[in-house]
């Protein structure tokens, strides 16, 4: 065992070529030669593409680590208060080119590798991204720990490490095949296993109450099971500053007791199988919008990573402190959504039964550890899970939340008395029929802080699903609109609009400023600046074509209007709201209807498996797409393509190529997105309703250089109170008859009349999302879209200033925005 006063860390670096810390093309080009002998036990002659990447990975890594040790031992040092981010989902995207871009050393790799016959290009695009999320909000936690960092704020992000992230896709006959996404394959030099850092979690058994020694009264549980969680570190480096805080994902092992099983009873199979049904834990991700009906494991996945993140959090404090006493003022704790939020109960038991505490003390600690992020209006896609469920997984959490729920539900009584409604709606308990734990309702009760995603979302809240809780503790609600890197989604994935704005401002500063970019207004009326900024859209359009040629087939003109579609397949964020309009711009331009530009409509995302109308959509993009693009009259004017398997990766090469950014969804039903911000940023226009923070980008850009339609909420509402009849719609618009008379007659589906028969019949039938109420504005809003992209002029002068006024969008201004209101948090700079 080394003693503290021993040197940690190996010595300073040896200077700016030295193999393991320089950053110059010489000392990355001697990494890379030396990763690839020592690190992988290869030699040039017989290295593959991979081995390559793995040689300039491990190279990056060996920079990131000096940071990282440096980091930590700061932290140590200074006691630094930390935030724990707690998120089911890190949806983080290819490391390589991030790495490069936050070291600074972009240049510097493309020489070296250049230098030893290696294209870059190739080598970044080897790395197989891990999709540890389902869309938005994992990729949103990984935004907000790259913010972290730049921001220099202590951060410890706690998740999962699933063995198989989301599913990948493929197109076979216009339809979604689901493949397993062996993301681990061919390695992961990004993490760092640490056995050591290891915790027992316990599940099922039952609670055993008693007397303690001072006469006391106490609980203890004693679970039917445990299941031992390893903990697998990345590190998480901010940019252009010595910040490198740890993503730490837990992954799920047999408990050593299995293998004392199989010695003592002699039934070495049995301990086999309850080893490979304890390591099933963490198999894989679930996908959003399944068929949760006593998901048990998905349950056992929530409790596992909580129970784990928080023995770790109860170590670090007790490594320094006596007692857990100050556990709140070392750790800011946020639940991102409900999928952590059995940490409330967790945290009260191990502060209560394990460390002793009074329930009073227990309960004032954990209000004031935990905030709690909201993502969604939806009632349907609020958690709860059934009773008899939890109480066989976590039996004494259940004993718990019904104290808290009794406490609780006493503060409700004295406020309200006589109002059994409103015990009855606030309940942490849903017993309305069978009978539910509401995750939601716990998380609230648990947090000292709520927060909605959107302004128009945190609003809602209030006044919609939370609005008993609001009425109740209007001071713990607030918002935090959402923010998205530009690290990543410009200065990475759009090299060359990143360069012309770095040249035009004359320096780079505004990537960890993005309020700089308003800087970039008063040249959208320079011509020369505008024709630059057309031929940075032009090329990235051309570099994806060639993609869209790859992976479809689909030959498109690069010089064509690109409408673009990015984002989970979903009734309410409506594609085929998109497909209607796509048809009828097919039929006007067999008639000739109106000037418009050439487009290619481009679509993008996964369906639930199990999510039958999603799927359909697909297979209809896939069918218009086929009838379309085959048309001789009209395939120099209109293409059509889904390109299958979107993620992160694909994403930063669709985003800079985009001209038009499709936010269609019903009012009301998209928390915020955030797609719609990284589009925006990089020079997309958007045609979209009054949804989420489409509020707020209309807002920030212009209402002038923002294509609006549809109904807005309140209109929304008034609808649907009055009896919305979506064949009322049709009657009275012949245009959009002959659209769905052309899906239902077997156009788009080689004659067969059946195939999109179920989609047809629930528009025509209950179209819960309002589709034809708002195809009309819709359709009419894209011919001002196609006219206004034939004034090529006047579409870059807007284009520009939406990258101009898109500031307000970055991670770092939300996570400014949670450090101060919610974590109460500042900057720990690392010096070096
Ligand atoms: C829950 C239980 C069981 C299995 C899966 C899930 C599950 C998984 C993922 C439920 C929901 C999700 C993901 C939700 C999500 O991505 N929400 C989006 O969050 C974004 C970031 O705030 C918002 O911008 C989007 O508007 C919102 O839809």
């Amino acid at each position: 065992m080394l003693k503290p006063s021993d040197s940690l860390v190996p010595s300073a670096p040896d200077g700016p070529d030295d193999a393991r810390t320089g950053l110059t093309a010489d000392a990355i080009k001697k990494g890379i030669r030396d990763n690839l002998f020592y690190a992988l036990g290869r030699f040039p002659a017989v290295a593959t593409r991979n081995d390559a990447y793995l040689a300039l990975a491990y190279t990056v890594r060996d920079r990131l680590l000096r940071r990282w040790v440096d980091t930590l031992h700061t932290y140590y040092r200074k006691q630094s208060r930390t935030v724990a981010y707690l998120s089911a989902e890190f949806l983080l995207g290819p490391h390589l080119g991030n790495n490069l871009v936050n070291l600074g050393v972009m240049a510097a790799a493309r020489e070296a590798t250049r230098a030893l016959d290696l294209d870059l290009d190739a080598l970044l695009e080897q790395e197989e991204e891990p999709g540890l999320g389902n869309g938005g909000l994992g990729r949103l936690a990984a935004c907000y720990l790259d913010s972290l960092a730049t921001l220099q704020i202590p951060t410890l992000g706690y998740g999962i490490r699933y063995e198989f992230g989301i599913f990948d896709q493929a197109i076979r006959d216009g339809a979604q095949v689901e493949i397993t996404d062996k993301w681990l394959r061919l390695g992961n030099p990004w993490e760092i296993p640490r056995p050591e850092i290891a915790y027992d979690v316990g599940f099922g058994g039952r609670s055993l109450s008693g007397t303690d020694e001072r006469g006391r009264y106490r609980v203890r549980w004693v679970p039917g099971r445990l299941i031992k969680g390893i903990a697998y570190d990345t590190p998480i480096l901010g940019f252009e500053v010595r910040t490198t805080n740890i993503l730490r994902l837990w992954k799920a092992e047999a408990h050593e007791s299995f293998d004392l099983d199989a010695f003592n009873t002699g039934d070495y199979w049995g301990a086999v199988n309850d080893k490979v049904a304890s390591e099933n834990l963490t198999k894989v991700l679930y996908p959003r919008d399944e068929d949760l009906a006593g998901k048990r494991l998905r349950l056992e996945q929530q409790y596992f990573f909580v129970s784990c993140s928080l023995q770790d959090m109860v170590r670090l404090q007790l490594q320094t402190n006596p007692t857990l006493d100050g556990f709140a003022r070392k750790f800011a704790v946020q639940l991102n959504d409900t999928h952590p939020s059995i940490a409330v109960a967790e945290l009260m038991r191990l502060l209560v039964d394990v460390h002793g505490f009074e329930w009073d003390t227990a309960w004032d600690v954990t209000r004031q550890t935990f905030g709690y992020t909201n993502h969604t209006l939806l009632p349907e896609a609020l958690e709860c899970w059934p009773l008899p469920l939890f109480a066989s997984v976590l039996p004494r959490h259940l004993e718990i939340i019904f104290e808290i729920n009794q406490r609780f539900l006493a503060e409700v009584a004295a406020r309200w008395p006589g109002d059994d409604d409103r015990l009855r709606r606030m309940s942490l308990i849903d017993e309305t029929g069978e009978r539910f734990v509401r995750m939601a309702h716990l998380a609230v009760v648990g947090s000292h802080a709520v927060n909605g995603v959107a302004k128009m979302h945190s609003e809602l809240l209030g006044k919609s699903v939370l609005r008993d809780f609001h009425e109740m503790w209007p001071d713990r609600f607030s918002n935090k609109t959402n923010g998205v890197t530009p690290r990543r989604f410009v200065v990475l994935a759009n090299q060359r609009l990143a360069q012309l704005v770095t040249t035009t401002l004359g320096d780079g500063r505004w990537a960890r400023e993005l309020d700089r970019l308003r800087a970039l207004e008063k040249h959208a009326t320079d011509a020369g600046f505008r024709q630059a900024f057309r031929q940075v859209k032009l090329a990235n359009k051309q570099d994806f074509a060639r993609v869209i040629a790859e992976r479809t087939g689909v030959r498109v003109d690069p010089s064509s209007l690109f409408d673009v579609q990015i984002k989970r397949i979903h009734e309410y964020k409506r594609q085929h709201l998109n497909v209607l309009h796509v048809i009828a711009l097919w039929r006007r331009m067999h008639e000739n209807v109106g000037k418009t530009a050439p487009r290619t409509v481009l679509f993008a995302g996964k369906a639930a498996p199990g999510y039958r109308m999603a799927k359909l959509i697909i297979r209809l993009i896939n069918g218009v797409a086929e009838v379309v693009n085959a048309d001789t009259r009209t395939r120099d004017r209109l293409r059509v393509a889904f390109v299958p398997a979107y993620n992160v990766k694909l994403a930063q090469q669709m985003i800079p190529a985009a001209d038009l950014s499709e936010q269609i969804s019903t009012a009301g039903m998209e928390a915020s997105g955030t797609g719609n911000m990284k589009l925006s940023m990089n020079g997309a226009l958007t045609i979209g309703t009054l949804d989420g923070a489409n509020v707020e980008i209309r807002q920030e850009v212009g209402a002038e250089n923002f294509f609006l339609f549809g109904l807005p909420v309140a209109e929304v509402q008034r609808l649907k109170a009055e009896g919305y009849r979506p064949a009322a719609f049709v009657e009275r618009d012949e245009e959009l008859a002959e659209v769905l008379e052309l899906v239902a007659s077997g156009t788009f589906s080689r004659g067969d009349r059946e195939l999109f028969r179920p989609l047809v019949d629930e528009l025509c039938a209950h179209d819960p999302y309002l589709v034809l109420a708002d195809f009309r504005d819709y359709v009419d809003r894209q011919a001002d879209v196609g006219k206004a992209f034939l004034d090529a002029d006047r579409w870059t002068k807007m284009a520009i200033l939406n990258v101009a006024r898109m500031g307000y969008f970055s991670s770092d201004r939300a996570i400014a925005e949670y450090c101060k209101d919610i974590w109460n948090v500042a900057p720990v700079p690392i010096g070096g």
